[in-house]
């Protein structure tokens, strides 16, 4: 009896105190698991200089993902024996970084424009000038400072792969103001998720005067408080923005590279994207969608998701609108990556050694310019692809003018730059850069052979498959009969842009032979353009005006008969004909009637064609 009553109670007190470490175990583990969950709020509220997590030791991520590989997959085409993808055990697993929390009372949080009180105007225009951004407003900007959420309703619910590459984050800088610089730092510290951050190697390249004193030791001591290894490296010699990136990649540690403009602002997730696609393919070259942040007020601006990176005629780099052609691809999907002709050079992921295996940069460029360009078509010519992660958003002060000097000249390093990308790169099309710029004409190139020899080492694809495969779209016409300049028989005048813009009349006076405003290509598609501007008509006696080429025929479509010289709109018949006594310098369109002040000359090698000339096929 006693016995059994006994025995029931020890089965009572066992089973209560098993009960009550359940219980205790089931508390401690919901409450470990919510940290886990990365909502774990607690190190939000800290501090209000320090809002980044304590240094997470990268090594207790590793060990946990050994034993839960996922093989990612082995996509893009295979080339001769290089790694598409990614040892699974040299990836990192990850979570996302906590949202960095709103100061109240702080000028420009949530992005917010910040405005300088009448009293102190003169002061900010004084600052103004040394960045040539309002340096007194982006002082009162916590480095820390917080955003919205700009991402597309879809990209927050987009699942990206458990196991991604580190990255190391390049920033080059000359003569960068403090807050600009350090907020550029904070934002990636506070939005990337730490595991994946590999380091921050901060370039400077020469800073002089003024930014001397807070550029040098005082920024080496400041980094080396922060809570990811952040290193300071110094060109001896100004040497500009490519030769500055090279030094910082070479010391990079992390799998990818990521290069950063030095007076940005990283946004919430913005990261996870860019190393999304490179790990499914390394031969990605990835950017975010660049926002703006004000020059003036330092607010933050979304930029649109439906523009890509072009170029025009003069090589400048310039934003258009994405084409239908690319959003069916995407089946209508703004948040899938948007395959673009070129980058604005400024931000960007790579991995490490692809960055190598297709030629880093050409060393033969100087200070900045054209290198975005080379870079663009190399990455399609060569192999690889170029994109924009939609859902990646970087803030960027864009200026109005440039606050830095260009030894020799602005002038003259860009043309050099950009001459040496047309001569390495576009084949024939290099006539339009030199046409409508002929002062690059005579700048040296210098030596491209080792561009050359990269070109034909990579075995990379002709101009011409590049505007037939990636750029349909270009401003550089695949097929044309004609380019130089259009001349009236009676009058001995050309046709002449006169630098007017789109929307503005067509002119003409004296031929100068020299190119630039009186060069025109006359294209396959009936188009008589120069460069981003098709000459239009709408009804059959003009005006005949400069509008932005459409490519779809219409009022842009004209018809050059070679054996009667006439040049006639196709829409209305009517004929190209030399100006009135009213306005000598405004050609008109009228009925033909086969006189002399309707017929014009396209002079040199006229239909010459681009597609004949095979020689740079493949
Ligand atoms: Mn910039």
């Amino acid at each position: 009896m006693l016995h059994g009553k006994l025995r029931i109670h020890t089965c009572r007190v066992i089973l209560l105190t098993s009960l009550v470490w359940f219980i205790i175990d089931v508390i401690v583990l919901s409450f470990y698991s919510d940290c886990i969950g990365g909502a774990c709020k607690k190190f939000d509220d800290n501090d209000n200089t320090i809002v980044a997590e304590p240094l997470i030791d990268e090594n207790s991520f590793n060990e946990k993902q050994e034993d839960s590989i996922n093989e990612p997959q082995n996509r893009g085409p295979g080339l001769e024996g290089m790694s598409q993808t990614y040892r699974p055990n040299t990836l990192k697993r990850w979570r996302p970084a906590p949202v960095v929390p709103q100061i109240s009372g702080r000028p420009g949080e949530m992005g917010k424009a910040v405005h300088i009180p009448p009293e102190q105007e003169t002061l900010m225009k004084e600052r103004f000038k040394l960045n040539q951004f309002n340096l007194l407003a982006s002082d009162m900007i916590s480095l820390n400072r917080s955003l919205s959420d700009v991402r597309l309703g879809g990209c927050k619910q987009k699942r990206y792969p458990a196991l991604l590459p580190t990255t190391s984050i390049v920033i080059v800088f000359h003569n960068e103001a403090w807050s600009t610089l350090l907020r550029t730092v904070w934002s990636v510290i506070n939005r990337s998720p730490r595991p994946l951050l590999k380091e921050i190697i901060l370039v400077d390249d020469s800073s002089e005067g003024v930014f001397a004193d807070h550029l040098g030791k005082k920024l080496e001591d400041y980094v080396a408080k922060l809570p990811v290894p952040v290193h300071v490296l110094r060109t001896e010699k100004r040497s500009g923005l490519i030769r500055a990136r090279l030094l910082g990649a070479k010391h990079v540690q992390g799998q990818i590279i990521t290069f950063l403009d030095a007076h940005c602002e990283c946004t919430e997730g913005w990261l996870e994207p860019l190393l999304s696609r490179i790990v499914e393919d390394r031969k990605t070259v990835v950017c975010p969608i660049i926002d703006v942040i004000s020059d003036e007020t330092f607010e933050y601006i979304t930029a649109s998701d439906m523009t890509w990176g072009g170029f025009n005629w003069k090589l400048n780099f310039r934003w258009y609108r994405v084409p239908q052609r690319e959003m069916d691809r995407r089946k209508g999907d703004r948040t899938a990556p948007l395959r673009t002709p070129t980058m604005a050079g400024g931000l960007f992921s790579i991995d490490k050694e692809y960055f190598y295996e297709i030629g880093s940069y050409d060393e033969g460029m100087d200070i900045w310019g054209g290198e975005n360009l080379e870079m663009s078509f190399r990455v399609w010519m060569c192999g690889g692809q170029l994109e924009i992660a939609t859902c990646s958003h970087v803030g960027h002060v864009f200026r109005k003018s440039t606050p830095y000097s260009f030894p020799g000249g602005t002038n003259r390093i860009v043309n050099h730059n950009n001459a040496r990308l047309a001569e390495v790169w576009l084949d024939q099309w290099k006539e339009f850069y030199y046409n409508i710029n002929p002062g690059a004409r005579s700048v040296p190139v210098g030596d491209i052979s080792a561009r050359t020899d990269l070109r034909e080492k990579l075995q990379c694809k002709s101009f011409r498959w590049y505007l037939e495969n990636i750029y349909p779209e270009s401003q550089m016409p695949l097929d044309y009969y004609y380019l130089g300049d259009i001349r009236n028989v009676e009058s001995k005048n050309c046709l002449d842009t006169m630098g007017r813009k789109s929307g503005d009349n067509v002119g003409m006076t004296y031929c100068h032979n020299l190119g630039g405003n009186q060069v025109f290509a006359y294209t396959k598609r009936q188009q008589i353009m120069s460069d981003d501007n098709c000459l239009d008509a709408s009804s059959r006696t003009g005006p005949v005006k400069l509008v932005r080429c459409h490519g779809m025929g219409g009022n842009q479509a004209w018809m050059y008969d070679e054996h009667d010289r006439t040049i006639v709109h196709v829409n209305t018949g009517s004929c190209l004909t030399k100006p009135d006594n009213s306005d000598v310098n405004l050609p008109v369109l009228k009925a033909c009637n086969r006189e002399e002040g309707q017929q014009w000359i396209m002079n040199s090698d006229f239909r010459w064609q681009a597609k004949k000339n095979h020689n740079d096929e493949r």
